[in-house]
């Protein structure tokens, strides 16, 4: 890195990737900023231990109100912090989601990106901006060819893949039309201990330690045969950066090689956490007994979604050879770590109950 100080505006910093890629940049000594929306109670649990109040010294952390529906909110900002690098990473990014809000997906997912080019654009900071898009394997979909490359064809299967197709192409076009080192990182599924609570890995890790403790009975699941390729957050994030520092921008595949199903994944997460799991039945009467006999996974069809993406598998080769990336954190690391705080978390909240008051019980 050059020795004047860098600048980079993260998009969706308060989410799980922009807690690892903040925390990342400002170890790396970049002044961070981070655009976040306006919420009515605090969202900022992932990235408060990076936060210092603005009126100490050295402070490289800031925080922004904006919105990526709100193209006035996104061009002010760029304005006020000209940064050398853009990483976006806000989106409504749950699958099942955008098929009850699609219209709001295309919005913030589809349309958002375009909104940052132009400001780019309307700024004039074409050649000093480079820009980061945080793509996603949901755009192979119905799989074409296993495993999946940079040059596999796509097939969109929800109304959030069908947005970040568009965005994922204005990237392209961008690139093309006008010179902009713009690159999109074709990410495949990363986890963590700080995933939102409804995806499939932390919604298995959560409940499970929660069952342990006999604070929830039984953890209902969508398709128990979909498969992913899981690699950890923490990894990922040092890829998108490393995207961004090349001579060329380019676009990369990142995933692990390897792909479980949830079920696995279920398998895991329990034999981790001292639980027995037996399977029975079959379809939407499988069903998983701990030792006792007592259910305590089920099938609830309410999970299905209207198109599924039953597999994806990547093949991260080129990052490989020309980022010299690869996963630093296994399939079985991954599961402990989340395990564990999933466990920690629950003994908080036994602790909580054993105090007489109500323990947090959402579990969707
Ligand atoms: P999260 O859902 O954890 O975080 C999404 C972030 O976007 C949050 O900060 C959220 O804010 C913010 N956001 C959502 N809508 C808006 C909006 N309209 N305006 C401003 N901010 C908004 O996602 P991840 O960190 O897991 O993923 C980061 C990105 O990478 C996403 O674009 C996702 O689609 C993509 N991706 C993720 C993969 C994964 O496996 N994690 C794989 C491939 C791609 P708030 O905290 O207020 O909700
Ligand atoms: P995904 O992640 O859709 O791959 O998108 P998610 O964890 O939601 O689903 C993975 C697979 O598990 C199946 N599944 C369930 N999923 C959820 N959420 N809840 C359940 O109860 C359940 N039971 C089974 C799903 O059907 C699916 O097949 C994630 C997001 O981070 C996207 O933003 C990102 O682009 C992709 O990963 C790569």
């Amino acid at each position: 890195m050059s020795s004047r100080q860098k600048t980079a505006l993260i998009t969706g910093v308060t989410g799980q990737d922009g807690a690892y890629l903040a925390e990342f940049l400002l170890k790396k000594g970049y002044v961070v900023h981070g655009l976040k929306r306006r919420t009515s109670l605090f969202n900022t649990d992932r990235i408060d231990h990076l936060y210092r109040d603005r009126h100490e010294k050295n402070v490289n952390f800031f925080l922004h109100h904006g919105d990526m529906t709100d193209s006035s909110s996104l061009i002010r900002i760029i304005q006020q912090t000209q940064p050398d690098e853009i990483y976006n990473l806000a989106a409504q990014s749950h699958v099942a989601v955008s098929f009850e809000e699609p219209e709001y997906t295309a919005n913030s997912d589809a349309l958002g990106v375009l909104r940052l080019l132009e400001a780019i654009r309307i700024l004039g900071l074409e050649k000093k901006t480079r820009f980061y898009q945080a793509s996603t394997s949901e755009l192979y979909g119905l799989v074409q060819e296993t495993p999946q490359k940079e040059t596999t064809p796509f097939y969109p299967r929800s109304p959030y893949a069908v947005a970040k197709l568009y965005g994922y192409w204005m990237v392209v076009n961008y690139r093309e039309a006008y010179g902009m080192y713009a690159c999109n990182g074709i990410l495949f599924n990363h986890e963590s201990p700080i995933r939102g609570e409804t995806f499939v890995t932390r919604k298995i890790t959560r409940a499970l330690a929660r069952i342990k403790l006999g604070l929830q009975d039984c953890l209902y699941l969508g398709n128990l045969d979909a498969r992913r390729d899981w690699g950890h957050a923490r990894d990922y994030v040092e890829m998108q950066w490393l995207m961004l520092q090349q001579e060329q921008p380019e676009d990369f595949v990142i995933a692990t090689g390897v792909q479980y199903s949830v079920r696995d994944f279920v398998d895991a997460a329990a034999a981790e956490l001292g639980i027995t799991v037996s399977w029975v039945g079959q379809g939407v009467e499988e069903r998983g007994l701990d030792a006792a006999g007592k259910t305590i996974v089920a099938v609830d069809p309410k999970y299905f979604r209207p198109t599924e993406v039953e597999t994806l598998l990547g093949d991260a080769s080129k990052a490989k050879e020309k980022l010299g990336w690869q996963p630093a954190t296994t399939f079985a690391e991954l599961v402990a770590e989340m395990a564990r705080e999933d466990l920690r978390s629950a003994e908080r909240d036994e602790l909580v109950k054993q105090h007489g008051y109500k323990a947090m019980n959402y579990n969707e």
